[in-house]
């Protein structure tokens, strides 16, 4: 049964995480729905490091407001509005992740690029996100969860493993090259060196602690540098590498420190991905970008189908998310630790506790 009460984590303005309130909204009805909307019944959400980024109001675009973040979210469709069972159907394991819905029918939308159409609404950002129990969705953009995967763990692909997954993708790599993830111990990052290590690639992780270290040498990664303590991360890299530096880095850390320094690390023609989003601009040299003929590409989460082959690798057992369980009332205290780096892994929200 729906309940009529919808617990929630809210703001009203931007700011740190004591701004959060935790609240019963009223569950939107059946007849609230608008033709081609379905109701989810949101169970778990992941917590993305773009969530803080949008309670502190960092990027250039305005959220709405009040908002309700999220846009990691795994749950059960309760409700269609008219004509959604073109697209799923009650009791359907569906996730929500961060492009919440497009106009369907542009060039960028007919190329699966959702992040480029002109008219796309990201998820916990300029519409309510995943961050409450019971969550309104275009049901054409819902993806499907497949079998062998719980929902718990699904919910990190939705974001982190999808993003990383194409961003690994846009290093055009051949299996037998060297990636660096910079951000390997944390969410995007964890879930980049297994995507990595599936595709074949030969693995380097940047981040910092000893919980960190291990879980990225144990996630497959050949090597493993602490950017706070080595006195050169780029010799070591080119060490490992023999000689050369790396194929690619896919900056997985809101960092610019971190994007600096990749372009010391990678190797003539080798490729730059722009994955975190620190608030910071790169200062490139002209010269040694085109000495080194460097490739450097962002790259916006990524589309349906990106999403359905990540979840995929996880379902069969390819890919592991790592993950804490905790309660959506002790979100305040994730977006704590998140700003201080103390996360490892993922966080996943149990949205009824
Ligand atoms: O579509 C996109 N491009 C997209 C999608 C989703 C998330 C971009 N993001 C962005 C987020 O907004 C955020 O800026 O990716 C960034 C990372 O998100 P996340 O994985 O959710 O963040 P996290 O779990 O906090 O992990 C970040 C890791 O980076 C490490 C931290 O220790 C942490 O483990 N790190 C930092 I901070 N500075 C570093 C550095 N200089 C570093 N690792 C290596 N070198
Ligand atoms: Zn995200």
């Amino acid at each position: 049964a729906v309940s009529a009460t919808n617990r929630a984590a809210i703001y009203e303005e931007h700011g740190g995480p004591e701004v959060i309130q935790i609240k019963d909204l009223a569950t939107p009805k059946k007849e609230d729905l608008q033709p081609g909307e379905a109701l989810v019944r949101t169970l778990f959400t992941g917590v993305c490091h773009s969530d803080l980024h949008a309670l502190n109001g960092d990027w250039p675009f305005p959220t709405k407001l009040p908002l309700v973040g999220g846009h990691e979210g795994a749950g059960v469709v309760v409700a269609l509005g008219p004509g959604a069972d073109e697209w799923v159907k009650i009791g359907d394991r569906v996730g929500i992740k961060w492009v919440a819905n497009t106009c369907f029918k542009c060039d960028y939308c007919l190329d699966g690029h959702d992040a480029s159409c002109a008219e796309y609404k990201p998820s916990g950002y300029a519409v309510d996100g995943t961050f409450q129990q019971y969550t309104r969705h275009a049901a054409r953009y819902l993806t499907r969860i497949p079998d062998g995967i719980s929902l718990e763990a699904s919910s990190s692909i939705l974001c982190a493993g999808v993003t990383i997954y194409r961003a690994i993708k846009e290093a055009n790599l051949r299996a037998g090259q060297w990636i660096v993830i910079p951000g390997s111990g944390g969410g995007l990052g964890h879930l980049g060196v297994q995507y990595a290590r599936y595709a074949g690639y030969r693995v380097i992780g940047i981040d910092t602690g000893e919980e960190k270290r291990k879980l990225s040498l144990d996630l497959g990664c050949e090597a493993f540098v602490d950017f706070k303590t080595s006195s050169n991360v780029a010799e070591e890299i080119k060490a490992v590498t023999g000689g050369l530096g790396a194929h690619a880095a896919a900056v997985a850390a809101a960092s610019a420190k971190a994007y600096e320094l990749a372009l010391t690390y990678i190797r003539p023609r080798g490729t730059l991905v722009i994955v975190g989003m620190p608030v910071a601009t790169l200062p490139l040299d002209i010269f040694m970008t085109v000495a080194l003929a460097h490739r450097i590409v962002g790259s916006a989460v990524g589309s349906r189908r990106d999403a359905n082959e990540a979840l995929d690798i996880a379902a069969q057992g390819k890919v592991r998310v790592v993950y804490q369980l905790k309660g959506l009332s002790d979100l305040p205290d994730v977006f704590r630790d998140m700003s201080e780096g103390k996360i490892t892994g993922r966080v996943v929200l149990d949205l009824d506790k």
